[in-house]
């Protein structure tokens, strides 16, 4: 088979690619390891900014977002038994809309089935080949046969754990990374959300955090340790713990019930360098990871979409392969002030193990400038809702 670009992974990353392609008259098949089924039942991200919203638009599958998704003009800081609001329309003109990554990744899925374009899922052992060389392949095995896709380029989208960053040589690619000394365990549950808007708590227990898919159905995350099990964890316990982080107005609004998910997730900030290798080209969290604390993996996988399509449509437009050779440079500025706010936000909200009294001093001069100070308000809010592309 021969396609423009095979594109390695259907999250959101390979999805969003590939329907921009698909639109600009750029064929391209996407090679996705697991079922679709399986792909949908990953309970991620939450908040999009709003360039990413218009790129969700500009790949011709927003309408379900625009419709469903609520828009946020702010969140709320919780510490010391007080909140406090970090209003984002004023400090930016701008908001977010909260609506789930498993929706989007629907709409996507849908748009690809409607456009006619071709997934194949459940692709066993792909292998990326000739990478240096004008004519790039990638092998895969489906239903026990073996198969080979000839393409001009290759779209790395295949996630931290993928096969994409894998097959560079160890000596081409540089890597960065802070790994976190605690967890998040999160729920989701179908009750009515603490607020109206996204609660971020720092408490001397750990982090919480108040997010919601709907008006009716809520995600929820405490820090945990990284030793925890989602066995230690029953229902009760969690909403226990939960209620404990937050102030006593916010704790006396929650509505508990079942949970309908239960998951423990580790926190990291990751970068590789650069984000282009020959014919291979990286995207989204196959290139980097942030802590969930800024809710920018999501946003971060779309502004390299972005650039990258942008990129190729030049190639095969123009002819011209200055934004190729761009692209990693242009993504990476990005993707540093992006692992730089995670950081911020993470360091700023959680409670450090091994943290001083010195630590925790700072922390807490930290929080009580930020409510006190329009311009670190003003640099968490553009910071939150996304700077520009
Ligand atoms: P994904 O979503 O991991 O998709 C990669 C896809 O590639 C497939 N794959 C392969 N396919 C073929 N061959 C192989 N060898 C393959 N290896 C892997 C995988 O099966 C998968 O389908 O990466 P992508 O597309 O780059 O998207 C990135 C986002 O999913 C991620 O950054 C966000 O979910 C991060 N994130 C959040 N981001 C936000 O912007 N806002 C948030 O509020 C937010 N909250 C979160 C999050 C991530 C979380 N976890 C658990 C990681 C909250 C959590 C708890
Ligand atoms: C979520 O709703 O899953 C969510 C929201 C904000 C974050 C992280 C996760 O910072």
């Amino acid at each position: 088979m021969r396609t423009q670009v095979a594109i390695i992974g259907a999250g959101p990353s390979g999805l969003l690619l590939g329907q921009l392609l698909h639109n600009h008259g750029i064929s391209n098949v996407i090679l996705e390891q697991r079922s679709g089924e399986y792909v949908l039942g990953r309970i991620r991200a939450g908040v999009i900014e709003e360039g990413a919203a218009d790129l969700i638009d500009r790949a011709g599958v927003g309408a379900r977002m625009r419709r469903e998704g609520l828009v946020h003009e702010g969140i709320e800081i919780s510490f010391g038994g007080k909140r406090h609001r970090i209003d984002f329309r004023k400090r930016t003109g701008k908001a977010v809309i909260v609506y789930g990554q498993t929706e989007i990744t629907r709409d996507l899925m849908d748009g690809r089935a409607a456009a006619g374009a071709e997934t194949v899922y459940e692709a066993e052992n792909v292998s990326l080949h000739d990478i240096q060389s004008g004519r790039p392949r990638v092998r895969y095995r489906k239903n026990g046969t073996e198969h080979e896709i000839q393409c001009d380029f290759i779209a790395g989208c295949d996630g931290f754990h993928g096969v994409s960053r894998q097959t560079i040589s160890e000596s081409a690619i540089r890597t960065y990374e802070r790994i976190y000394p605690f967890g998040w365990l999160g729920i989701l549950c179908d009750t009515p959300p603490v607020s109206p808007e996204l609660i971020y708590a720092n408490h001397e227990r750990g982090f919480a955090l108040c997010s919601m898919r709907s008006r009716n159905r809520s995600r929820l995350y405490i820090q945990c340790r990284l030793d925890d099990h989602i066995e230690d964890w029953p229902d009760d316990r969690f909403w226990g713990e939960l209620k404990l982080r937050l102030d006593q107005q916010a704790a006396s609004r929650i509505v508990t019930g079942p949970s309908i998910e239960k998951s423990i997730a580790p926190l990291r900030s990751f970068v590789a360098e650069p984000m282009r290798f020959g014919r291979l080209l990286l995207a989204g969290d196959a290139a980097h990871i942030v802590p969930p604390t800024g809710a920018k993996g999501l946003n971060l996988a779309a502004s390299d979409v972005h650039y990258l399509w942008q990129a190729l449509a030049a190639y095969y437009d123009e002819k011209s392969a200055a934004e190729l050779d761009g692209y990693s440079a242009r993504a990476l500025a990005r993707v540093w002030q992006a692992e730089r706010f995670s950081w911020w936000m993470t360091t700023l909200l959680h409670r450090f193990p091994e943290g001083s009294g010195f630590d925790q001093r700072i922390q807490g001069a930290e929080l009580k400038y930020l409510v006190g100070s329009d311009a670190a308000q003003t640099s968490l809010a553009e910071n939150y809702v996304g700077l520009p592309y």
